[in-house]
């Protein structure tokens, strides 16, 4: 045998010797069988098991929404042992309101806490609390949102592919900014003001002779902090969380706007939900509303004094007759745009 046939002989026996025996070839099998049936039933456990929502939120943690979300998700997964899971995603990782709004209606998102003032250039209904000094306080607020009115908009988002399930506080909104005080309507004259994404807001700013600048959530420290803008308009929570006291030290409360927020879900994701769950993740949503509301009167007073402890400058305004005076164009407008949600603003105006 020359050297490359001895090889080659060698090659062959050892590749023999790698074929297991009969014992080993039972083993074999065995793993096989056990992988498959491994396979099968996380395959089956998956298929089963709902998949995981995604929950978009704007807020910090610590925040009372975020707080009160996170125990939206825990509670929905205790109550449906596990058939509804939810991640929740804070801080606005998932991208600006504008644009979660329209995830959640198409379904790339399945949750979301709203403010309605967002949610107004695409729920007509919705829009009507945006309407500057619609509500006395944020307690009428919610004895609108529990009548005809909150049906009302609760049937506008369901046309938009939103089901609401539980309404959130938002307090009432007042002008900061870093120039002075806000007493009466000419202090807002010829000043920059941060507003939402909403022509309301716009027309609002306007109307009182500044000039509005709508801007993501986001970008309004820096705006503030570098002069683009003089001034926003927020809660004291938000106020306080985003650090805008820092840079915008004068806090005057005009209380103009009082907004609930939405809990919501994406209606395809609702109604392919057995009634059963459908009651869960209601139940699931009021408890945390009830949570996020007791959360957020704490947090509204704590807000309002750490930020004066941190330097900001506060004044009320005791009487705001000029500035709801100024608003009359933008009702007009409005009702002249929408003449069919009329009723509703009187509803809302008429709830004692
Ligand atoms: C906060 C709302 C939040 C808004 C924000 C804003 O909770 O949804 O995005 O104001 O001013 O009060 O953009």
């Amino acid at each position: 045998m020359n050297t490359i046939l001895a090889m080659e002989v060698q090659t062959a026996n050892a590749n023999f010797n790698l074929q297991p025996k009969e014992g080993e070839m039972n083993y074999l099998k065995r793993l096989c069988c056990a992988v498959l049936v491994l396979a099968l039933i996380v395959g089956f456990s998956a298929s089963v098991q709902a998949a995981e929502w995604k929950g978009w939120n704007i807020h910090v943690e610590g925040y009372p929404n975020t707080i009160a979300l996170d125990k939206f998700a825990e509670l929905l997964n205790q109550k449906s042992d596990g058939r509804m899971k939810l991640k929740m995603y804070h801080a606005g990782t998932l991208g600006s309101q504008p644009d979660a709004i329209e995830q959640v209606r198409l379904g790339g998102l399945e949750i979301a806490n709203f403010s309605l003032g967002p949610l107004g250039p695409v729920v007509p209904e919705a829009n009507v609390v945006s309407l500057p000094f619609i509500f006395k306080d944020p307690d009428h607020a919610f004895r609108v949102l529990d009548g005809k009115a909150g049906e009302m908009i609760n049937e506008g988002m369901a046309k938009k592919g939103l089901i609401s399930l539980a309404w959130y506080d938002g307090g009432a909104r007042s002008f900061y900014n870093s120039k002075k005080p806000i007493e009466t309507p000419a202090d807002v004259v010829g000043m920059k003001v941060r507003v939402m994404n909403n022509d309301l807001y716009s027309g609002m700013i306007s109307a009182l002779g500044g000039n509005p600048s709508p801007m993501a959530f986001s970008e309004v420290y820096q705006s503030l902090k570098t002069g683009v803008v003089d001034g926003a308009e927020n809660n004291w929570p938000s106020y306080e969380s985003t650090g805008h006291y820092e840079v915008a030290k004068y806090y005057s409360l005009s209380q103009h706007l009082i907004i609930p927020e939405t809990l919501c879900i994406n209606a395809d994701v609702y109604n392919s939900l057995s009634p059963e769950d459908q009651k869960i993740l209601r139940e699931a949503a009021q408890e945390s509303a009830v949570l996020q509301r007791k959360l957020w009167k704490e947090r509204s007073k704590a807000s309002e004094e750490k930020v004066l402890a941190g330097g900001a400058v506060f004044n009320e305004i005791p009487d705001k007759s000029a500035f709801q005076a100024a608003m009359k164009p933008v009702y007009e407008k409005f009702l002249t745009e929408n003449p069919d949600l009329r009723p509703l603003v009187e509803l809302i105006q008429n709830t004692p």
